[in-house]
């Protein structure tokens, strides 16, 4: 018998196409709601430090869309981490820890934990996690806390950013809300 886990997530993958718009070029790639069936689905995908710059991948809550748009998503958020590409597979480590923390229910606010993003640049890659509510100060700054404990980020600093400002501003522009 198969392992259940709480919630059904789904891996989305994103790839740059000029040709399209930002929406169309992300892909629903498959659910699962089983630790077999996770793993099954992460060893088969590349890991982040061989995905091509402008590749991302997502792993969300079935039915939210892994964007600022989706309904769960509109009032939400992100804590970011920034990864510089001197640090190698380093962050196939972080994506990994912060994948199993997440579907494993890990955090004491797990409710307000939409899902998970890697963004493959070209100087740094980006690791977000994603909640719903940019207002629940208490829940943000636990999740900011326990996801520092949890992947044991020591000095490295980690910011919260409102997807409304995401929206308006850009790159190292977006205010951070809360850093630690
Ligand atoms: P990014 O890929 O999050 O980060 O956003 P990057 O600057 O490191 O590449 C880049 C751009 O992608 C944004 O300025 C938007 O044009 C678009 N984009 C990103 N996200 C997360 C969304 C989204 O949720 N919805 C829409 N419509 N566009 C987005």
């Amino acid at each position: 018998m198969k392992h259940p886990i709480q919630h059904t997530w789904t891996l989305w993958h994103w790839e740059n196409d000029r040709t399209k718009c930002w929406t169309e070029m992300l892909s629903d790639v498959t659910s699962f709601n089983t630790v077999e069936d996770f793993f099954s689905v992460y060893y088969f995908i590349k890991p982040p430090s061989d995905l091509k710059i402008f590749n991302d991948y997502m792993v969300f809550k079935a039915g939210v869309r892994p964007m600022w748009e989706d309904d769960v998503n509109k009032e939400g958020g992100r804590w970011i981490m920034l990864f510089d590409k001197a640090s190698g597979k380093f962050i196939d480590k972080m994506w990994h820890d912060l994948i199993l923390c997440m579907i494993g229910e890990c955090f004491q606010y797990s409710n307000e934990i939409c899902g998970v993003v890697i963004n493959v640049r070209h100087k740094a890659n980006k690791l977000s996690l994603w909640t719903k509510n940019s207002r629940n100060v208490q829940a943000i700054l636990s999740i900011g806390r326990q996801m520092k404990e949890l992947l044991h980020l020591g000095e490295l600093e980690i910011h919260y950013q409102v997807h409304k400002d995401a929206m308006v501003q850009h790159g190292p522009n977006v205010h951070a809300l809360y850093r630690m």
